[in-house]
């Protein structure tokens, strides 16, 4: 089967600060892609870029300052304005409680970033696409959108609405050469836990004990194989988990042969 070459496609990468999307950067600067990486925590953003070995544009950008968004993909320098590739990954649980106990501004946080942030991004970016005639959006679902499970309700329903966005998407798109494709891991061994619980480093180590998590890198190697498939394949949904996780909740915390 052939593969397309990513060698100086110009990729977007949000949330590319930590985790999947720095993963992301990583794999994708391996191929000689040129980037753009965006993240509100710039240092980081700049610490990443000087070991890609490849050209990459950096936005200090937050994904739910709308008007922001917008600026940024208008201020694109010539070298990165025609973007292939967009990863559509910046994106955070905050809290697990029951929906009637829940932070109003945890769910604010969570629907800001994960529904609003990716709509922004994408409508400030796929009009070019589509012009072109040329792209793929790549969507960081999750296993969340799939399975609503127990004081999750929020979280759950944004991933829920990024699995619906990009099915209608996919239908906006017919008849153009563009992709749409929602990858949708379990459980990654990222910031993700630290972030959902403010910072309390023992609780979110405990969310990994027991089991082998995937590593962003794993993620990342699915959304190269989506991106790199022949131009008339499209990869709707990926979905994966670790060996040891069956949905979001149920977790075998034992040693399992083979894999750890
Ligand atoms: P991390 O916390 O390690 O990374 C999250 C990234 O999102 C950071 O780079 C962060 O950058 C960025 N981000 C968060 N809010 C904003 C914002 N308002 N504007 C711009 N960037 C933002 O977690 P992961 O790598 O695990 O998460 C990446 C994606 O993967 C998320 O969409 C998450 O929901 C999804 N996911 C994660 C899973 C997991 O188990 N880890 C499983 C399934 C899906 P900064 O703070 O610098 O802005
Ligand atoms: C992150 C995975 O299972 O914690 O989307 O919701 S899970």
């Amino acid at each position: 089967m052939s593969r397309i070459s990513l060698h100086d496609r110009v990729v977007f990468i949000t949330g590319a600060s930590s985790g999947i999307g720095r993963a992301c950067a990583r794999a994708f600067a391996a191929e000689g892609a040129r980037l753009v990486l965006a993240a509100r925590r710039a240092e980081r953003l700049h610490a990443l870029a000087e070991t890609l070995g490849v050209p990459a544009h950096l936005i200090q950008l937050d994904v739910r300052d709308r008007r922001a968004v917008f600026q940024a993909v208008e201020a694109l320098p010539p070298d990165f304005r025609e973007v292939d590739i967009l990863v559509n990954n910046a994106g955070l649980s905050r809290g697990l409680e029951k929906l009637y106990e829940g932070d109003v501004d945890d769910w604010e946080e969570m629907i800001d970033t994960n529904v609003k942030g990716l709509l922004y991004v994408t409508r400030a970016i796929l009009p070019g696409m589509v012009a072109r005639q040329r792209g793929h959006i790549v969507n960081i679902g999750s296993v969340a959108g799939h399975y609503a499970y127990q004081n999750g309700a929020v979280y759950c329903a944004t991933k829920a609405a990024v699995k619906s966005l990009t099915e209608s998407l996919k239908q906006d798109l017919l008849g153009t050469p563009i992709r749409v494709t929602s990858v949708d891991p379990g459980l990654v061994e990222t910031e993700f836990s630290i972030v959902r619980f403010h910072g309390d480093v023992e609780r979110a180590r405990k969310v990994y004990e027991g089991v082998k998590p995937m590593t962003p890198e794993d993620v990342a190697e699915a959304v190269l194989f989506c991106v790199t498939r022949p131009p008339h394949v499209n990869i709707n949904f990926l979905m994966m988990m670790a060996v040891g996780q069956s949905t979001p909740t149920t977790v075998y915390r034992q040693p399992i042969p083979g894999v750890q």
